[in-house]
C-alpha cells in the first residue's frame, strides 16, 4: 500500500497530526472497501475488481469526503458508503485510463495494470461493474441520512463522471495528445474535468450528506476546485521529477506522449508557485469553519508537498 509514512510533509497546522490522521483514515477506508466488494461469482470479474480496488493508493478521495462530512457535523458512518463509492469510481477510471486504447500503461499503484493481468475484455468489464456498483452502494448502504440528500449525492456524482466531468476531460485529453499548441484554457478544461470533477464531488457530497447550507456548499466547491487543479499541477511535476518506484506507474509519460503540461508551459518552479497559490485560496474558503477545518486544511497542504 502507498501509505502515509512515505511523506516528506509536515502540515501547515502544527497542532494537527496529519500523518497519523492519514494512516488511521487509510486503514478505515481499506477495511470498508474490502467489505464493500467481496469475492463472488463469476470469480474472474470479482477478482479483477478487487485486484485494482485493493492495490493501495493514497485514498485521498474517500478521506476528503469523510473529513468534509465531519467538519459539518456529520459522522464517518453517514458518509462511508459515499466515500467508498468515490474510491471505487476513481479506481474504475484508472483501469480504463490504463487501457491500450487510452494511456496504454503497464503499471499502476506499483503493480501490473488490470488489463495486463486479466486481459482487456475483463478490465473493461471490471471498470463497468465498479461504476455500476458505486451507485448501488450509495443507494443501498447509506444510513441515517435523509433520502433527499442521498438523491442529491447520486445526481452530483453521476454528473461528475459523465461527459461534463471525467469522461469529457478524458476526451479532450486524448484529442490533445501530440499537439504542441494546446492552450492554457484547454489544459485547465482537461484537468478541472478529468481530475477536478471527482475531487469536487468528494468534498461537496461529504457536505451534502451532513446537510450543509447552499452557501457552505459553494465554499466547499471552490475549495475543492482549487485543490483539484493544484493536485494536477503537482501530478504533472511529479511525472517529470519522481521515479517509477515513487509513482507506482511509468514516469515521464507526458513527455513521451508529447503532452502540453503545466510545467511545460510555466516551468517547474512557477508551476509549484501556482499550485501553492491555489492551495492558499482553497484554505481561505474554509476560514468560517474555524478549528473544525483543520483536517481539510492539512489535506490541502498535503497535496502540494506529496512526493508520489
Ligand atoms: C468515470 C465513467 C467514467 C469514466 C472514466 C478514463 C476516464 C473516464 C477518465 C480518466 C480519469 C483519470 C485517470 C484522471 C487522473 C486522475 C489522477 C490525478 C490520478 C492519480 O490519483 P492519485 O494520485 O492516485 O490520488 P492513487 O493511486 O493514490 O489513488
Amino acid at each position: 500500500m502507498v501509505a502515509a509514512d512515505n511523506l516528506k510533509i509536515t502540515s501547515e497546522s502544527p497542532t494537527f497530526e496529519l500523518i497519523s490522521y492519514l494512516k488511521e483514515r487509510q486503514k478505515l477506508c481499506e477495511k470498508a472497501l474490502d467489505i464493500a466488494v467481496p469475492l463472488g461469482y463469476p470469480d474472474k470479474i470479482y477478482e479483477s475488481m478487487r485486484y485494482s480496488l485493493l492495490a493501495g493508493g493514497k485514498r485521498i478521495r474517500p478521506i476528503l469526503c469523510l473529513a468534509t462530512c465531519e467538519m459539518l457535523g456529520g459522522s464517518v458512518d453517514m458518509a462511508m458508503p459515499t466515500a467508498c463509492a468515490m474510491e471505487i469510481i476513481h479506481t474504475m477510471s484508472l483501469i480504463h485510463d490504463d487501457l491500450p486504447a487510452m494511456d496504454n500503461d503497464d503499471y499502476r499503484r506499483g503493480k501490473l495494470t488490470n488489463h495486463k493481468v486479466y486481459g482487456e475484455n475483463i478490465a473493461i468489464l471490471a471498470g463497468d461493474a465498479l461504476l455500476a456498483f458505486a451507485f448501488e452502494h450509495i443507494a443501498a448502504k447509506t444510513q441515517q441520512v435523509p433520502a433527499e440528500r442521498v438523491l442529491k449525492v447520486v445526481a452530483h456524482l453521476a454528473k461528475a463522471c459523465g461527459a461534463d466531468g471525467l469522461v469529457g476531460g478524458q476526451v479532450v485529453d486524448l484529442e490533445s495528445e501530440g499537439k504542441t499548441d494546446t492552450s492554457l484554457e484547454t489544459l485547465d478544461y482537461i484537468h478541472t474535468h478529468k481530475t477536478g470533477a471527482l475531487l469536487e464531488a468528494c468534498v461537496v457530497c461529504g457536505g451534502v450528506i451532513a446537510g450543509a447550507s447552499p452557501e457552505n456548499l459553494q465554499r466547499l466547491s471552490t475549495y475543492a476546485k482549487n485543490i483539484g487543479l493544484a493536485f494536477q499541477i503537482i501530478d504533472d511535476i511529479l511525472d517529470i521529477t519522481a521515479t517509477q518506484e515513487q509513482l507506482g506507474k511509468t514516469a515521464g509519460k507526458d513527455l513521451q506522449a508529447q503532452k502540453v503540461t503545466y510545467p511545460s508551459l510555466w516551468g517547474i518552479e512557477e508551476s509549484q508557485k501556482q499550485a501553492q497559490k491555489l492551495i492558499d485560496a482553497a484554505c481561505e474558503e474554509l476560514a468560517p469553519f474555524g478549528e473544525a477545518a483543520k483536517p481539510l486544511i492539512a489535506l490541502a497542504h498535503f497535496i502540494t508537498s506529496r512526493n508520489h
